[in-house]
């Protein structure tokens, strides 16, 4: 499984990851939540950042002046793959909680939320998958819009503030089967209450895979109006020549089925 890593600067840390990185992560240096994503092409309707709450993430040293902040298992993994300076070496200076990190402010490269976006917390991110950070893009992945309209619905139990959850969602892709906001439409249309609904959420990713992929036609950015099977691979290359992403790759393939 080939993925683009994102890299997502952080900008206003939350208090309680502020804590638990002090003097670990030199001043000055930049820190970077990395998700990996399937979907280079939708970055720009990024609206926030997920990590799993119960989730122990490591900070990990790349340079001087970079760290990341992503599982122990993904930081293995990238340490054979050229992304650490030291092959099979990984250097884990801190250790966060992702619940700690909940509230903190990043840079999202592309995104039409230039002031940035909130780390927020989402149940379903599996650990053992891609980095255990995962990019929100609710116009177009069912598993976002479910999950942010449920932090804004419930944004006091979830101890986040509404509007973090509430940026606007821009159409990224159009698609003939599902209009300008391909994720929105199908938890209506598969009645898609909350993001427990596994079952429907699934068919809903499946779909709009398939139909973003093969009909889509990007809505925004530097490639608008050019077929999505086209684009996806000129935005994948605008973000790693712009330093802002890179290739990642899953070592034990589980399941072989996207067209990524
Ligand atoms: C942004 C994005 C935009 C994504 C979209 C999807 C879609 P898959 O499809 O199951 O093989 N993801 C990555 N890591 C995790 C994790 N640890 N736990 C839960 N979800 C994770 O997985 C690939 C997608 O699952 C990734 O691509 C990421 O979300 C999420 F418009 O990144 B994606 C129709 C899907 N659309």
């Amino acid at each position: 499984q080939e993925y683009t890593a994102l890299k997502l600067k952080v900008k206003e840390w939350a208090p309680e990851a502020a804590a638990a990185i002090k003097g670990k992560v030199p001043e000055g240096a930049d820190v970077f939540f990395v998700p990996a994503t399937l979907r280079p092409e939708t970055m720009y309707g990024q609206t926030c950042c997920f990590v799993g709450p119960k989730i122990n993430y490591g900070v990990f040293k790349v340079t001087e002046k970079e760290y990341f902040v992503i599982t122990d298992r993904a930081a293995r993994n990238m340490a054979y793959q050229g992304i650490f300076p030291e092959n099979g070496v990984v250097n884990k200076v801190a250790e966060i909680l992702g619940s700690a990190c909940v509230g903190t402010l990043v840079n999202a490269p592309l995104s039409v939320h230039k002031d940035g976006v909130r780390i927020l917390p989402m149940e379903t991110v599996l650990p053992t998958k891609g980095t255990g950070v995962v990019t929100s893009v609710p116009s177009d992945s069912p598993d976002d819009f479910a999950t942010v309209t449920d932090l804004a619905k419930k944004a006091e139990y979830y101890g986040i503030k509404k509007e973090w959850a509430e940026l606007e969602i821009v159409s990224v892709i159009t698609t003939p089967s599902y209009g300008d906001l391909a994720a929105p439409f199908l938890c209506k249309k598969l009645k898609i209450a909350s993001p427990k609904d596994t079952k429907q959420l699934e068919e809903a990713k499946e779909l709009a895979y398939k139909e973003g992929f093969y009909q889509g036609i990007m809505n925004i950015g530097a490639f608008k109006g050019q077929k999505v099977e086209e684009a996806k691979p000129k935005v994948r290359q605008q973000l790693i020549t712009d330093g802002e992403g890179f290739a990642y790759s899953e070592p034990e393939k589980k399941v072989v089925s996207r067209s990524g």
